[in-house]
């Protein structure tokens, strides 16, 4: 007798990590079903030109994070064997001008859908985005031991889910939820406010002569910057284990926003160099041209200085490792930013 398709259940299906995660299930044979939202812009944006592919392959039910009800219909539509929960209000900066909204998404959400979907089907896996962001001051290298020191309300709120959903839902009603502490990972479908994909875009203009320069904020924070892509393997490996657990998933490199900027500039054939310091730092071309500068604006309350993560659990245990290297991540965001923006502005 042929053996009946696993079903998914994802929120945050038209965020980057869903757009990888549910080509994945699809291509391993899951009936993926996606939770979606009404939005004034068209939500499947991200889905580009395999929108009609990925619409055909996956069951979208209308719903919010915020209202319990219509999580309920969506599970009980769905009937997931795994749920992959990736819904958050998942931008840092914003979380510090609204708070509420992330702690509602992020926190409250995640306890809306998790203990449904436990009294709908206590056998039901999973798996709840976590994030690097939970280590906050701790310096690194950050394992699944370091000690949690979140410093923004995304952070916290993530944390919060992580001790209550997570850690003490699984160890309470001997549920299979597992978390995935995710340190960053990138994309060509990255949103476009979030620090790599806003250098990408902005040098390809300069490249193409559309911009003249573009601004930052801290350019010494330094981030473990993975592709995205490789990252959702790991999330469902997660959930094919025999017991839930916590891992860590990095590349364990970590370079900053300065050396991102330099490496992103060298794939348009351009080297910037800096001169200054603070807030009067800039970055300039090999004509001497401003390319760079630096705008309070983008400097965040309180931020996350160093992020390095320590893979060796996620290696050892679900035999995870990246395939794409930090130089092929930055050449695939760039090359992928330089040949659309050339097509919409030629
Ligand atoms: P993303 O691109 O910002 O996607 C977030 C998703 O959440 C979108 O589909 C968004 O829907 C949805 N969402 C937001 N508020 C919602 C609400 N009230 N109800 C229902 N859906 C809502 O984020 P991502 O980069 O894919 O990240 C996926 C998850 O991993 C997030 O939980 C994030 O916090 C976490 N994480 C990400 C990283 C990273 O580096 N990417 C690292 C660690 C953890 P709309 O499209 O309608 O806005
Ligand atoms: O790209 P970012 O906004 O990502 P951040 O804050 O690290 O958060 C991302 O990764 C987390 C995992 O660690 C996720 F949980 C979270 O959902 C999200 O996906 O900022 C990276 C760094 C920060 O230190 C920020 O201060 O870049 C710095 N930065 C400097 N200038 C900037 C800018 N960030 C943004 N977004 N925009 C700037 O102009």
């Amino acid at each position: 007798m042929k053996k009946r398709a696993k079903k998914a259940f994802i929120t945050g299906l038209t965020g980057q990590d869903g757009y990888y995660l549910s080509k994945f299930l699809i291509e391993k044979g899951y009936k993926v079903f996606g939770l979606i939202r009404r939005t004034s812009n068209d939500p499947l944006v991200r889905f580009g030109n395999e929108v009609e592919y990925l619409k055909k392959n996956i069951t979208l039910l209308y719903g919010n994070m915020r209202d319990e009800k219509t999580l309920i219909s969506a599970l009980k539509a769905s009937k997931p064997d795994e749920i992959y929960n990736l819904a958050a209000q998942s931008d840092v900066g914003i979380s510090f001008v609204c708070p509420d909204e992330s702690w509602d998404v992020n926190y409250e959400g995640t306890g809306r859908l998790f203990v449904n979907a436990l009294r709908i089907n206590p056998k039901v896996k999973i798996y709840q985005a976590s994030t690097s962001e939970m280590y906050g001051s701790t310096p690194p290298p950050q394992n699944e031991e370091t000690r949690f020191m979140p410093v923004s309300p995304y952070a916290e709120a993530k944390l919060k889910a992580h001790r209550d959903f997570v850690v003490a839902l699984r160890k309470k009603k001997r549920v299979f939820i597992a978390s995935g502490i995710l340190f960053n990972h990138e994309s060509p479908v990255r949103g476009e406010h979030f620090v790599t994909r806003k250098i990408t875009i902005s040098l390809a203009k300069i490249k193409l002569g559309i911009q003249e320069y573009f601004e930052l904020g801290n350019l010494d924070a330094k981030r473990d910057w993975g592709f995205a892509g490789d990252y959702v393997e790991a999330m469902w490996l997660m959930l094919q284990q025999k017991r839930p657990d916590d891992f860590v998933v990095g590349t364990g490199e970590s370079r900053s926003v300065r050396e991102f900027v330099e490496a992103a500039a060298e794939n348009l054939g351009m080297k910037i160099t800096w001169k200054g310091k603070g807030l009067r730092e800039v970055g300039v071309d090999e004509k001497g041209i401003v390319r760079v500068k630096v705008n309070k604006k983008y400097h965040r309350p309180n931020e996350v200085h160093f992020l390095l993560a320590n893979p060796h659990k996620v290696a050892t245990i679900l035999k995870w490792k990246p395939k794409v290297s930090f130089f092929a991540l930055v050449k695939m965001m760039v090359d992928f930013d330089y040949a659309d923006l050339k097509k919409k502005y030629s």
